[in-house]
């Protein structure tokens, strides 16, 4: 029987839009706590799959992060916000409307811009964006990426990374302070009234959610080769075997 996807009820199959030919890309989420190294994971599977050298425009493999989905502050939660008094790992934090769209557009075939976001100023760069071409395989990482029920029903694949919490505070904090312009002081406090409390509550409850979990994030030179194995098969498969494929992907979700 036919693949039907979830939310259009159409086969997925080659589809012309303006004369060019467009393809349903196979969709990872890659989900974890903060610093688990999720960018890291997907990095890897990058570089293993030799996606690195080529040009945006041929890239078969392509990542999007969940952050450029941070919606825009209003005034006051900008000022609470630079005190660090904002909850940013909360999940109305995020625009989960935009993403679901953005990704519904993609799996549809088509060329997408993905804002750059800027931990600096809190907020989307107002004048940078990714083009993201249509590719075969594509990538979204971040914390939540699982948490929004809609978002989640349209990976193929799900993966979480699984790192200490020990591991990731000692990870967070150099990161914050050297890339994200914060002081000691801020960073602990916003680990223990933010951070810690959200990843509890929102992150770690959709560990359940994934086909793959990665202990020890990036260092797991093993399950990423399992991965990028797998990737790589599907990348070899005619149209009508990878659609076969992606319903085996996505059929799966605990408890239904
Ligand atoms: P990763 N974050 C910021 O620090 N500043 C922002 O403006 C937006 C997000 C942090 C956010 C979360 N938390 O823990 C982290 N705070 O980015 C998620 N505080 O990113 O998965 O790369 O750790
Ligand atoms: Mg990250």
């Amino acid at each position: 029987f036919l693949y039907t996807h979830k939310m259009s009820e159409k086969p997925v199959e080659y589809t012309h839009t303006n004369g060019i030919e467009s393809k349903t890309p196979f969709l990872i989420g890659v989900a974890g706590g903060t610093a688990s190294g999720k960018s890291t994971v997907c990095q890897r599977i990058m570089e293993k799959l030799g996606q690195q050298q080529k040009e945006h425009t041929e890239r078969r493999v392509v990542c999007i992060s969940q952050d450029s989905f941070y919606r825009t502050l209003t005034t006051a939660e900008r000022m609470r916000a630079e005190r660090g008094q904002f909850n940013f790992d909360h999940p109305d934090a995020f625009d989960d409307k935009k993403l679901l769209a953005v990704l519904k557009d993609i799996l549809a075939g088509k060329k997408v811009e993905v804002p750059e976001y800027d931990y600096i100023s809190n907020s989307i760069h107002p004048h940078h964006s990714h083009t993201i071409y249509p590719a075969d395989v594509v990538l979204i990482e971040g914390i939540l990426v699982f948490y929004f029920p809609e978002v989640r029903e349209l990976f193929h694949m799900k993966l979480f990374v699984d790192t200490d919490s020990d591991t990731r505070l000692a990870r967070r904090v150099p990161r914050d302070i050297m890339e994200r312009g914060r002081d000691l002081e801020q960073v602990l406090n916003q680990y223990m009234n933010f951070v810690k409390p959200a990843f509890e509550e929102f992150c770690l409850p959709t560990k359940k959610f994934a086909d793959v979990i990665i202990p020890r994030g990036a260092d797991n030179v093993v399950a990423i080769d399992l991965i990028v194995q797998h990737i790589s098969e599907y990348l070899k498969r005619s149209p009508a075997e990878k659609s076969q494929l992606q319903y085996i992907g996505a059929s799966s979700t605990p408890g239904s």
